[in-house]
């Protein structure tokens, strides 16, 4: 369910700008917040996110003919209107209706021929984060099209669909926000792994409390954040192909995967020593680091193990700001915060250059926990708003669906 006030607000506003409600239908799709595994879905090595409470809830209903009509209770977003047609040109980088026409797009080319619908969508996912608003955004408009279509498709089809769906905007990701925002579950993780999709939910102990705590810095990834996540995905396939180039290092691993299951981490990274370059060397160092913590995360997980999972997102942050250099002062002082505070581990979420950071501590160390981020992160800062919007204390809920 959504709120009251929140579902009064969309009802006013679709009866405003379209008339009538009748047969009208709401679907909602949460954020993500990734516990481990960064930047390296788009490499094929698993991810571990959650998908939380806050999401994207659009009320809608279907049209006859090509057109779709777009409004948002937000003013800040303005009335978006297009067509589905086989080609569906993008509105200016950064539009927020092109999430729209990033899923009109995949499913036309899946599908062909589709009608359209007017729409109001609510967000309450703080943007640019790094808890994947944009794809929530995505993954309801799909799932409105499949339903006004009666397009039947398998859930792991869609996620991939949408992964490569959402590429439209203009960054190069990989498929964990789409495949979380449609599979996430109740008190569960997901273990995602890739080529094949598989999900592996994992329940969350009920006494471990996720803090997503924001740095403050926005990380828009329609502007210089996105060249810099691009950038990424090409300096991590160079420095898998420079290092299979020297032959005698398994020359049959075709992706990081492979080579992860053949060869020891620590061989890999003295290999890498000496055979790679900056920034090759750093990035591939994270990412033969990261894949592995992954799955002894989800170990820890299952084991009830809070120490080992708080080290393990240690691990992770550090890998981040050394070697994939994707943190930002704000992010590394937020961590460093919630571990001076108690939490057993803590990492940036999510794309990184800004967003937020994800602690993990004993549900009762939860009030010291915020209470100290208050005192000696946000207070010397001025945050527009509530402190409710930059700390959300993570709750694993279900996967995108339609609410009637
Ligand atoms: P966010 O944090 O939502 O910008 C991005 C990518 C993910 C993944 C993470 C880093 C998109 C839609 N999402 O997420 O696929 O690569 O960065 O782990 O591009």
């Amino acid at each position: 369910m959504i709120a009251k006030v929140r579902h009064r607000k969309l009802k006013g506003v679709l009866q405003q700008e379209f008339g009538s409600l009748k047969e009208t239908h709401l679907v909602r799709a949460p954020g993500r917040v990734n516990l481990i595994g960064e930047h390296t879905d788009y490499n094929g090595l698993p991810v571990f996110p959650i998908a939380i409470q806050r999401d994207i809830a659009i009320l809608f209903r279907a049209r006859k003919g090509p057109r779709v009509r777009l409004r948002n209770v937000s003013e800040h977003f303005g009335a978006r209107e297009f067509s589905l047609e086989s080609v569906v040109s993008p509105y200016p980088k950064g539009d927020w209706g092109n999430y729209a026409k990033a899923a009109a797009q995949a499913l036309m080319d899946r599908f062909g021929h589709l009608s359209g619908f007017d729409a109001v969508v609510s967000g309450n996912i703080p943007m640019a984060a790094g808890l994947s608003s944009s794809s929530a955004l995505v993954v309801a408009c799909s799932l409105i099209l499949t339903r006004i279509n009666e397009i039947s498709i398998e859930p792991l089809e869609l996620m991939d669909l949408l992964a490569k769906g959402e590429r439209y905007v203009g960054t190069q990701g990989g498929g964990m926000d789409q495949a979380v925002c449609l599979g996430g579950q109740r008190n569960k993780a997901l273990k995602i792994d890739f080529s094949p999709l598989r999900l592996s939910p994992t329940p969350v102990p009920e006494h471990w409390q996720f803090v997503i705590a924001h740095s403050l810095v926005v990380a828009d990834k329609s502007g210089e954040a996105q060249e810099k996540y691009n950038a990424r995905p090409v300096e991590c396939r160079e420095a898998l192909t420079r290092f299979r180039s020297h032959s005698q290092f398994q020359p049959d691993s075709q992706t990081y995967s492979e080579l992860i299951a053949r060869v020891p981490v620590e061989t890999l990274l003295s290999l890498a020593d000496e055979v790679l370059e900056e920034p090759y060397r750093r990035r591939f160092r994270h990412l033969v680091s990261e894949g592995p913590r992954v799955e002894e995360a989800r170990g820890a997980m299952l084991d009830g193990d809070l120490e080992k999972f708080g080290r393990l997102m240690n691990e992770s942050h550090t890998s981040l700001r050394k070697d994939f250099e994707v943190s930002c002062p704000e992010l590394d002082e937020l961590v460093e915060t919630c571990l001076a505070a108690g939490a057993a581990g803590a990492r940036m979420t999510g794309a990184g250059f800004g967003g937020c950071a994800v602690a993990l501590c004993e549900a009762s160390r939860t009030p010291f926990l915020v209470e100290s981020l208050e005192k000696d992160f946000y207070r010397s800062r001025s945050i527009p708003s509530q402190l409710t919007e930059y700390l959300i204390m993570a709750r694993p809920v279900e996967g995108a669906s339609f609410i009637y």
